[in-house]
């Protein structure tokens, strides 16, 4: 898995069965965001050339894989949930160092992963097609999920080890293969959790892990006419690419993207509990969630009780290191993601919105080395600034006023993206009217826009996604097809639709 050396640990790629350098002997640094002095190891840069082995190990392993009885696969995944829990410590210890979010989010995380691998294991056992009557006499109807093949999973690094968990391992039982690129940020915990099916016992080729950049190891799965299935976690422009590459091969598609999500705060909502719902919508992973609450609509009436509320709270917010316990948020992952956060703050300030508190850096004293930013809120937003539009993946929430339940709707969806979406009311008419006018595909009523459990659909509308669910039994059906069986069982020709005159 990993060597040792006086310049710090090598992690290596995991091809068929085997940890192995990349052909290309170049490998990345993984430094802990939190203080860049902190090198958490090297990993391999990989090239199209790993990624062809890793591939065709994958498609050789697929071979028996498939014919693996279901409810066997899932008994390795099984183990592999334990081994996870036994774990949860380390593995949310080393997720923290090189992700950044705190520890109980980072335990959170890992706990996502192994309630995931325990649903999806379950799933071993209940593959459910369906049995229908023929419409011809001594003729039997079935329906049955069969694999696809090689499965191409791309990670992003916000939620190292859960999305992986969301890919992976419905993959695995339906009998699929994987060839996994994680991402470039947070490989560590990609590795842990390799590492962790190989102890459970799946067989060499069935997991191949290939670690490096976007451009020359996602690429490369894309274009191989040998995948067959591509699920991708990431940005909307990057997703429209894997779209794109992968379309001449007719690969399925799963994509899972951006958001901007949005909590309406209503006039007869519980306004504390609607500033706990923002503070940890908005705050929670240093705002770095698909699902994060990056907007706001309150009603005018609770507007300013809900403004001075929520402001005070965000300034009270421990920003540190997540490896201390004192801490409520991290840093953002990496000098990119901070510049994103600061260019979105200056964007905002241009466009007219107050800037209510935060948004500045933290550079000093114990964040001189990390990547640290104030919690920022912006109030006064008009909903088309560009600060209540694009993702911004930080700290910085937007907070607007609006007159009606009908307006905090319209603002809600008037969006690019539909990942979550949150209303606080005590009104059980809004509330439901809310749950079906809400075009996302994730809804909550009191209670903020992240936090989805692994045994329902997860995934967005619009630019969040493209048609497709992870998570639940919905995960099932990108990695897997349906086959439909008819068996005639009546010893002559039955021409269906047309012999149907002596039934
Ligand atoms: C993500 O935002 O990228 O629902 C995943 C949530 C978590 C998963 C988030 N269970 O917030």
């Amino acid at each position: 898995m990993a060597t040792a050396t006086a310049q710090g640990t090598t992690y290596h790629n995991f091809i068929d069965g085997s940890w192995i350098p990349s052909v290309s002997g170049d490998v990345f640094e993984n430094r802990n965001p939190a203080n860049t002095d902190d090198l958490i190891g090297v990993f391999q840069k990989s090239t199209r050339q790993d990624v062809q082995h890793a591939i065709d190990a994958a498609r050789r392993a697929y071979e028996h894989w498939r014919l693996v009885p279901a409810p066997r696969r899932a008994e390795i995944l099984f183990r592999a949930a334990q081994i996870m829990a036994d774990r949860k410590v380390a593995l949310a210890r080393d997720m923290t160092r090189e992700m950044g979010k705190i520890l109980d989010e980072t335990g959170g995380d890992v706990q996502e992963a192994i309630d995931m691998t325990f649903f999806m294991a379950g799933e071993g056992r209940r593959q459910y097609g369906q049995t229908v009557p023929s419409e011809l006499r001594d003729k039997f109807a079935m329906s049955v999920r069969q694999p696809l093949g090689v499965c191409a999973i791309i990670t992003p690094w916000n939620f190292p080890m859960a999305i992986p968990s969301w890919k992976i391992i419905p993959a695995l039982v339906c009998g699929n293969t994987v060839v996994f690129k994680p991402a470039t940020l947070t490989p560590l915990s990609a590795l842990n959790f390799v590492k962790i099916l190989e102890e459970a016992g799946v067989p060499p080729g069935v997991v191949n892990l290939v670690t490096g950049g976007g451009g020359e190891v996602g690429n490369a799965m894309l274009v191989s006419d040998e995948v067959k299935v591509v699920s991708f976690t990431g940005s909307t422009d990057v997703g429209r690419t894997v779209s794109e590459q992968a379309a001449p091969s007719f690969k399925k598609v799963h994509l899972e993207m951006g958001g901007k999500n949005v909590i309406m705060v209503m006039d007869d909502a519980n306004v504390e509990l609607a500033v706990d719902g923002c503070l940890w919508g908005g705050f929670g992973t240093t705002g770095q969630r698909c699902t994060a609450a990056s907007r706001v609509v309150v009603h005018e009436k609770v507007y300013a009780a809900f403004v001075n509320q929520f402001v005070a709270r965000a300034k009270a917010l421990r920003v540190g290191d997540g490896l201390d316990p004192k801490s409520q948020m991290g840093p953002s992952v990496s000098q990119g993601q901070l510049d994103t956060v600061t260019k979105y703050v200056a964007i905002g300030k241009k466009e007219g919105a107050k800037l209510a508190c935060g948004g500045e850096p933290l550079r000093e004293g114990a964040y001189a080395k990390g990547f640290f930013h104030q919690p920022t809120i912006f109030t006064d937003v008009a909903p088309t600034m560009r600060v209540a539009q694009e993702e911004i993946f930080g700290p910085v929430v937007s907070v607007m006023p609006c007159r009606s339940f009908d307006e905090a709707i319209a603002i809600g969806n008037n969006v690019p993206y539909g990942l979550s979406a949150s209303i606080y009311t005590q009104d059980i008419n809004k509330a439901f009217a809310a749950m079906r006018d809400l075009y996302t595909g994730i809804f909550y009523v009191n209670a903020p826009t992240i936090g989805a459990e692994v045994h329902l659909p997860f995934g967005g509308t619009k630019a969040t996604g493209n048609g497709h669910r992870e998570a639940g039994t919905a995960a099932l059906d990108v990695f897997s097809e349906w086959k439909s069986i008819y068996i005639d069982f009546s010893g002559r020709l039955q021409r269906a639709q047309i012999d149907t005159a002596d039934l």
